[in-house]
C-alpha cells in the first residue's frame, strides 16, 4: 500500500473524478477511460480578453459624497451612488479558459479487467493499468517541469498490440491540423469578454513517438497500428508574456519543447521529472497513523470518513495540497488561481481568476510552513505587476499615491473595484497581499527578499496613508468606503467605515513597512509616520455578545447572515498573530465566541479558514471536527479536489495549511508543538515543517503526547520552544540540529543528533 497515492478501480466518469497533473504552467486532467482516454488541458496564461485597464474616471469626483453618506449612516444611498459612479469599467473581469482536449482512442477489447487508476504524489505520475483482450496495458501521464511539457506513455505487455488514434478538440475558436506526420496542432485565439477584445493567440498539440507499428496521419487524426509502445508529447502555449505584452509565439514554443523532449529517451524524461518534483515534495513527511480504511479506493475513503477512523486520509490531504501547490505554482508561472490550474469550463465559476479578499491569500498559506517556499514565488511576481497597474487605479479612482488592488484580479492585473460595491469596493486586496509578503519574509529573513518586496509594501502603505480618513464621530483613522468581506451589516449594505479586518491588515502592513525600512536603513520619517498612524487606528473590541466585533459598531448580533462564510475579523487570529492566547487572551476569547456564533459549516475555503482558527485557538477537538467536514463527501470530490461547491482549490490549500497548524505553529522566535493535536491521532510524526525564522522542525508523538522534536536552523538563532504549559529557550547554530526529548518533567536536550532522519 502506498500512503502517498490516490487510487480508483474505475475510470473517471466526470471531471471531479479525473486526476490532475501540472508543472505550474501546463496542466491536465487525466480520465483513464478504457477505450477513449481524455486529457483536458490548461495553460496558466490562457484567459479571455487582452491588456486593459478598467478605470472609471468619474470615481474620484464621487468619493467625498460616498464618504459623507457612510458617515451619516446612509449606507444604501452610499451603495447606490458607488454602484453608479465608482465601479471599474468593465464591471467584471476576464476569466481563465480551457485550451482543449487530447483524445486517445484505444482499439482493443471494450471490457477491461484488473483496472487500476492512480496518482502517485511522490513521483507526480498518474498511472492507469488494466487488461484488455488478454493483454496488460500501462499508461503513464506526467507534467514535467524540466521538460516543460506533458508526456503520456502507453505500453502493452505484448509487442505489436497497441492500436490507437490521437485527436484534438477545443471549445475555443481556431483550427487544428497536421504539422508533419507525427504532430497535430490546434491554433486559435482567445475570446472577447465584457467588451475586452481577445488579444491572445494560443496553441496546443500532440506529437507521437512510436516504437514499432505503422503510423498514418489524416488531417485530424494520428493512427498507430500494431505498435509496441507510444510516447505522446503534449503541450500548450499562448502569446502572453506580461500583462501588457502579448507578442509571444505559441507555435514556436510548443515545437521547440517537442524537439527537445523528442531528443531524449522517455525514461530520462520521466526520471528528470520525478527528481525535480521530489526535490520539493520530499521536504515534508507526515504520518498520523493508519487504519484498515486506508486500503480502500480514495473515493470510498471519503464516503467512509465520517464513519470509519482514517487518520491517513488527513495526511494524504495534506500531501495532496503540497502536490497541488507544486503542480500549479512554480517560479515563472502564474500563481494558483481559484481552481489552481485546472478548469474545463468556458464560463468557470467566478472566472477561475484571483479573488483577493481571502481566496488568493489562502492559496498561499501552505507553501511556507509546508517547506515549499519556492512555490510562493509566483505570488511575489504577481504583486510586482499589481504594484504597477494599481498605481493608475489609486490615482484615477481616489487621487491617491501608491497602489491599490480591490477584491479581484486576473491575468491582465486589473485592480479596479468590480462585481458590485457590496463585494468590490474593498480597497485592501493589495495591502493584504503585502502583509502576506512580509510574513513570507519572516520565514526566511533573507535580506535580498526585503529589498525586493519593500517597494511593493511601501506603495501599498502610501495608498492607505492617502485613503485613511478621520471618522467624524470617534476620531479614529478609518478606511472609507470599505466593507468586511462580503458580509452585509444590519443596514442593508456592506459598505461601512473602518471594519475590524482593515485595521488588522493595516497594522500588519504598516508595522512590516516600518521594520523593513529600519532594516534597510531607509525612509525613517515614513516609518515614523506609519507608526503614528497605527496608533490612531481603532483597537479591536469585544461586543455585547462577548464576540470580537466585526465592525467599528457592535452590529454582529443583528446581521442578516449570522452564519456567513467569511470570518474576516478573525484575520487577527489567523493568518495574523495579533490576537492570540498568550498576549491577548480576552480578544482571543472574543474571537472564539465569534467563531462559535458563525458555526463550523461553510464553503470549502470557509471550513479551511475555520480549521486554521481552531488550531490557533488550540482546540484539537474542534479542529478535528472541522477537518472531518472538509474530508466528507460534501466538501471533497472523489479526486479530493475541494468542493466550495463547485470545485475551488483554496479549500485544498487552506485545509492542508490547517493540518500543519494543528501540529506546529510558529511566531517570530517561537515554536509551539502540537497545539491542537486531536485525540484521534494517538501516534504520529510530521517532519520538515518550516517555522518562521527558517528553522526546520521534526516532531514525533506517542500516546497523544509529545515524544521528541528535532530543530535545525540554517543560521544562529534564539528560539523558544513551547509544548502545553512548558517551554525551553534554545540557541541554535547553523547546521547543528538539536534534539529535545519530552517527558512529564519537561524538555531535555538529547545528545546533538547527527542529522535529520528524513
Ligand atoms: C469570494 C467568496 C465566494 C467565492 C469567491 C470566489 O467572493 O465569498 O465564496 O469563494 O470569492
Amino acid at each position: 500500500m502506498n500512503d502517498l497515492e490516490l487510487w480508483y478501480d474505475k475510470p473517471a466518469a466526470v471531471w471531479t473524478e479525473a486526476l490532475p497533473i501540472g508543472n505550474g504552467r501546463v496542466g491536465a486532467m487525466v480520465f483513464g477511460d478504457i477505450s477513449r482516454e481524455r486529457l483536458q488541458l490548461n495553460e496558466s496564461t490562457f484567459f479571455t480578453g487582452g491588456p486593459y485597464a478598467p478605470l472609471n474616471r468619474e470615481a474620484h469626483a464621487n468619493l467625498d459624497e460616498v464618504r459623507r453618506l457612510i458617515f451619516a449612516g446612509k449606507y444604501r444611498e452610499a451603495e447606490d451612488l458607488a454602484h453608479a459612479k465608482m465601479m471599474g469599467s468593465p464591471y467584471l473581469q476576464m476569466s481563465f479558459q480551457p485550451v482543449g482536449d487530447v483524445w486517445i482512442t484505444f482499439h482493443h477489447a471494450m471490457v477491461a479487467h484488473n483496472y487500476r487508476r492512480s496518482l502517485d504524489l511522490d513521483s507526480a505520475i498518474a498511472t492507469t493499468v488494466y487488461e484488455a483482450g488478454g493483454v496488460r496495458y500501462r499508461r503513464e501521464a506526467l507534467a514535467s517541469a524540466p521538460g516543460d511539457l506533458i508526456a503520456y506513455r502507453v505500453t502493452p505487455e505484448v509487442r505489436g498490440r497497441l492500436h490507437i488514434d490521437v485527436a484534438l478538440s477545443s471549445p475555443q475558436p481556431g483550427a487544428g491540423g497536421i504539422v508533419d506526420d507525427n504532430t497535430l496542432l490546434y491554433l486559435g485565439t482567445n475570446r472577447r469578454e465584457q467588451g475586452v477584445e481577445g488579444a491572445l493567440t494560443f496553441g496546443f498539440g500532440a506529437r507521437i513517438l512510436a516504437e514499432g507499428g505503422e503510423l498514418t496521419t489524416t488531417p485530424d487524426t494520428m493512427r498507430l497500428r500494431a505498435g509496441d509502445s507510444a510516447l505522446i508529447l503534449i503541450d500548450a502555449a499562448t502569446s502572453y508574456r506580461r500583462y501588457d505584452d502579448v507578442s509571444g509565439d505559441p507555435r514556436a514554443a510548443i515545437e521547440a519543447r517537442f524537439e527537445k523532449a523528442a531528443a531524449i529517451a522517455y525514461n530520462q524524461l520521466r526520471d528528470a521529472h520525478a527528481v525535480e518534483h521530489r526535490r520539493l515534495f520530499r521536504g515534508l513527511s507526515a504520518d498520523f497513523g493508519t487504519t484498515s480504511a486506508a486500503s480502500l479506493p480514495t473515493n470510498e475513503r471519503i464516503l467512509a470518513n465520517t464513519a470509519r477512523h482514517d487518520p491517513a486520509l488527513a495526511a494524504l490531504f495534506l500531501q495532496y495540497g503540497r502536490y497541488l501547490k507544486i503542480s500549479s505554482s512554480r517560479p515563472g508561472t502564474q500563481p494558483s488561481n481559484l481552481q489552481g490550474l485546472w478548469n474545463e469550463e468556458v464560463r468557470p465559476s467566478w472566472g477561475s481568476k484571483y479573488t483577493a479578499n481571502i481566496n488568493l491569500e489562502m492559496n498561499y498559506w501552505l507553501p511556507d510552513p509546508a517547506n515549499l517556499a519556492e512555490c510562493f514565488e509566483p505570488l511575489i511576481e504577481m504583486v510586482e505587476d499589481l504594484a504597477q497597474t494599481g498605481r493608475e487605479t489609486a490615482r484615477v479612482h481616489y487621487g491617491a499615491s501608491g497602489w491599490v488592488l480591490h477584491h479581484n484580479t486576473d491575468l491582465w492585473r486589473a485592480t479596479a473595484p468590480v462585481d458590485g460595491p457590496q463585494w468590490g469596493l474593498w480597497p485592501m486586496g493589495g495591502a493584504w497581499l503585502c502583509a502576506q509578503l512580509w510574513d513570507h519574509w519572516t520565514f526566511s529573513e533573507d535580506p535580498a527578499l526585503i529589498e525586493r518586496i519593500y517597494p511593493l509594501m511601501k506603495g501599498a502603505a502610501e495608498f492607505l496613508c492617502d485613503y485613511l480618513v478621520t471618522a467624524p464621530d470617534t476620531g479614529f483613522l478609518v478606511t472609507c468606503p470599505s466593507l468586511s468581506p462580503e458580509n452585509q451589516h444590519p443596514f442593508g449594505s456592506s459598505l461601512c467605515a473602518g471594519p475590524t479586518m482593515d485595521n488588522q491588515i493595516i497594522r500588519d502592513l504598516f508595522n512590516g513597512v516600518t521594520e523593513a525600512a529600519g532594516r534597510l536603513g531607509r525612509d525613517e520619517a515614513f516609518g515614523a509616520k506609519l507608526a503614528a498612524m497605527v496608533a490612531r487606528l481603532a483597537p479591536d473590541r469585544i461586543g455585547r455578545g462577548g464576540q470580537l466585533q466585526e465592525w467599528a459598531e457592535d452590529w454582529d448580533l443583528d446581521v442578516p447572515e449570522p452564519l456567513h462564510r467569511h470570518v474576516s475579523h478573525l484575520y487577527g487570529v489567523y493568518p495574523s498573530w495579533q490576537i492570540n492566547l498568550d498576549d491577548t487572551p480576552d480578544l482571543a476569547r472574543g474571537a472564539r465566541r465569534s467563531l462559535e456564533l458563525r458555526g463550523d459549516d461553510a464553503t470549502g475555503w470557509g471550513i479551511g479558514w475555520r480549521l486554521n482558527l481552531w488550531a490557533r485557538l488550540r482546540d484539537g477537538h474542534r479542529a478535528m471536527a472541522v477537518l472531518n467536514r472538509l474530508l466528507s463527501p460534501d466538501r471533497a470530490y472523489p479526486n479530493l479536489f475541494d468542493a466550495h461547491p463547485p470545485f475551488q482549490i483554496d479549500g485544498n490549500f487552506g485545509g492542508a495549511a490547517g493540518i500543519v497548524e494543528m501540529l506546529v505553529q510558529s511566531r517570530r522566535g517561537q515554536v509551539r508543538l502540537l497545539p491542537a493535536l486531536p485525540d484521534e491521532w494517538k501516534e504520529g510524526s510530521i517532519r520538515g515543517v518550516r517555522a518562521r525564522g527558517g528553522t526546520l522542525v521534526d516532531v514525533t508523538w506517542r500516546d497523544g503526547l509529545l515524544r521528541e522534536v528535532i530543530l535545525q536552523s540554517k543560521a544562529y538563532r534564539q528560539t523558544r520552544v513551547s509544548y502545553r504549559d512548558q517551554r525551553i529557550d534554545l540557541t541554535l547554530f547553523a547546521g547543528r540540529p538539536v534534539t529535545l526529548v519530552w517527558s512529564e518533567n519537561g524538555f531535555a536536550v538529547a545528545e546533538e543528533s547527527a542529522g535529520m532522519a528524513r
